[in-house]
């Protein structure tokens, strides 16, 4: 897969001559976003990934969600509604407790949990322990008839709703179709696909595709990268993410909940090499 950023690889003897290579190149904004030492044919050399200054403009458009609505309520009363959907075993469940339970995630706004994953053991038993601890209110829906009745109930506690949804296997379409029109149902604000981030960006972007909208259904809206933490190599992450060409608002990278959340867009320009602070001031050294 092509490389979506505009960033390019530079090898040289030292980091002085490689980084005037990369401004001659790039030009005199250029940004060193890593630098490593590598062996070329048994000769150790530095090498260089760089990139013009205005890139980061261009990851952060195409990344940064439009900010969540001041008053997260509708004006008919009902929840703002956020679904958690994606492969099996991609961390839905698990980031849907995140998002829960974390205190201010939505500033003072009161969380609650709505699960349509009936479908697989334990799967409900786990978010509903989470969501006793921490006094989150929890409903579990089965059929679209009982969609109405369990988010007025809901809505009496709650201004925000995340919904954990089954995970998607290809062998299983008749599951998938009435999952998905039962979401349809409900009618998310927002519907993340959660992926691991250690996936290869070309499977990425066929799962993107499988959970896009379509005339029938709601599809996601913007992407979720879950397991930054087993990713042992950073830089590929952002290119991920521009593949699946979808706002990321949150990412995760740990199995602890609650704590193991964050913005999406500062984290994943930090995995390119842009740490939130140093972002407006480097430059070739
Ligand atoms: N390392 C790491 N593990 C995670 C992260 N998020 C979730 N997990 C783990 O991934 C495994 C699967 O998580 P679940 O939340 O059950 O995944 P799911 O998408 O709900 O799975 P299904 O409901 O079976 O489709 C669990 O062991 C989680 O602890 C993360 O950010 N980092
Ligand atoms: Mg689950």
């Amino acid at each position: 897969m092509a490389n979506l950023l505009p960033a390019e690889r530079f090898r040289g003897a030292d980091l002085s001559r490689v980084a005037d290579r990369a401004r001659r190149v790039l030009g005199d904004d250029v940004m060193i976003l890593h630098t490593r030492t590598v062996r070329d044919g048994g000769v150790p050399m530095v090498e260089v990934l760089a990139a013009p200054s205005h890139a980061l403009d261009t990851v952060r458009t195409r990344l940064e969600p439009r900010p969540l609505p001041r008053t997260l309520r509708t004006a008919d009363g009902r929840p703002y509604c956020i679904a958690l959907v994606g492969p099996t075993g991609a961390g839905k469940t698990t980031t849907a407790a995140k998002l829960a339970v974390r205190r201010g995630m939505f500033g003072g706004a009161r969380c609650g949990v709505l699960t349509i994953d009936t479908y697989r053991v334990g799967g409900m038993e786990q978010l509903a322990t989470y969501a006793e601890l921490a006094d989150v209110p929890f409903e579990v829906i089965y059929e679209a008839r009982e969609v109405d009745a369990a988010m007025q109930r809901l809505a009496a506690d709650c201004e925000v709703v995340i919904i954990d949804t089954p995970g998607r296997s290809p062998a299983s379409a008749e599951l998938t179709e009435r999952w998905r029109t039962l979401l349809d149902t409900i009618a998310p604000d927002e519907v993340h696909l959660v992926i691991p981030a250690s996936l290869r960006a070309d499977l990425a972007v066929d799962i993107g595709r499988a959970y896009a909208p379509t005339r029938t259904h709601c599809g996601a809206s913007h992407l979720l990268l879950s397991k930054l933490d087993e990713v042992p190599r950073e830089t590929g992450i952002t290119d991920l993410a521009l593949s699946l060409e979808m706002p990321a608002r949150w990412i995760t990278d740990g199995q602890d909940v609650p704590a193991d959340i964050r913005p999406g867009v500062p984290r994943l320009l930090r995995a390119w090499g842009l740490s939130a602070d140093a972002e407006s001031d480097w430059s070739p050294a």
